[in-house]
């Protein structure tokens, strides 16, 4: 099982301060990795710094908008330095605007695409001269389901979403004879901050109709948690991947392959 390990790797997880970030470099952690994150708020980056010492968790956290280029830049240089060359990054960090497409602004558009899609390419950037030299290196970008459906009122995470799938591919076909695997976690409904919109408990008691409308279209018949996503991101960050290349790994309870249950 030593294929699994990732004692004396350097783990860079973007926007890791909660959710679905914070459960996969806990994951790292636990497969012997040095953890380092980053978020854009200070009382984010306080929060996940409480977060990894209570996990017992020697993290380092940095206040970084993954969308500013020399601030990445910064970063990762000051990672070089401190801590050593990253091994494995892991883009994370995102967000959503929920709001029907004829009523978006092209900045909110922006917005969404620049930390969805722009920004794992300006870490990614930043990250592989160093994998290059060091001769090896793990990119794996957060998709979604959205990288493969759409719906209403998601369409520029969509958009980024399937960029990010593409530029998975990319990275892939650019880098993997530099020894550098670059994989995509598309991650189903997660209960986190981000979908918590989705689940609230209507004024009646009864649970939102989108949680219904996920709970039938799921084969597991439950939203997912982060730590579902625990297992693949070792995976994808280790040895056992070295052959895994350009792939999007669905980690969904199965609704990608579901065509729904028949309404009662
Ligand atoms: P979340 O709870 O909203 O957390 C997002 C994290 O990203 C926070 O730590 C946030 O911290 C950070 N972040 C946002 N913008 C940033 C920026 N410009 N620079 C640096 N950090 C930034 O989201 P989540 O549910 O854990 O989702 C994490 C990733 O999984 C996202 O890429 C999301 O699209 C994807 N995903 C989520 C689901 C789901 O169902 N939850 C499913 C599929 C994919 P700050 O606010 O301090 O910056
Ligand atoms: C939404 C949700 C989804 C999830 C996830 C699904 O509004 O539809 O937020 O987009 O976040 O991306 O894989």
């Amino acid at each position: 099982m030593k294929m699994f390990s990732l004692e004396g790797k350097i783990a860079l997880v973007t926007g890791a301060a909660y959710g679905i970030g914070l459960a996969i470099a806990k994951a790292l952690a636990g497969a012997g990795a040095q953890i380092v994150f980053n978020c854009s708020r200070q009382e984010t980056l306080n929060r996940g710094l409480q977060a990894y010492k209570e996990l017992g968790i020697n993290a380092k956290g940095y206040l970084c908008d993954v969308t500013d280029e020399v601030a990445v830049a910064n970063m990762v240089a000051d990672i070089e330095k401190s801590v050593g060359v990253i091994d494995i990054l892991v883009n994370n960090a995102g967000i959503i605007k929920r709001i029907p497409m004829h009523e978006m602004s092209v900045e909110d558009f922006r917005r969404v695409v620049d930390v969805d899609l722009v920004a794992p390419y300006i870490c990614a950037k930043a990250v592989i001269p160093g994998m290059i030299k060091k001769g090896h290196g793990k990119i794996i970008n957060i998709c979604s389901m959205m990288s493969e459906l759409g719906r209403e009122t998601v369409s520029a995470y969509a958009a980024a979403k399937g960029g990010l799938k593409m530029l998975t591919k990319n990275i892939c076909s650019e880098y993997g004879g530099a020894n550098i695997q670059c994989n995509g976690i598309g991650p189903g409904y997660i209960a986190t901050e981000q979908t918590a919109p989705l689940r609230e408990i209507q004024p009646d008691g009864s649970r939102h109709p989108f949680d219904q409308f996920i709970i039938s279209k799921t084969p597991a018949g439950r939203w997912g948690t982060p730590e579902d996503l625990e297992g693949p991101a070792v995976f994808l960050a280790s040895d056992a991947s070295n052959f895994v290349n350009g792939h999007i790994l669905y980690v969904d309870g199965g609704i990608l392959a579901y065509i729904g249950k028949q309404p009662k």
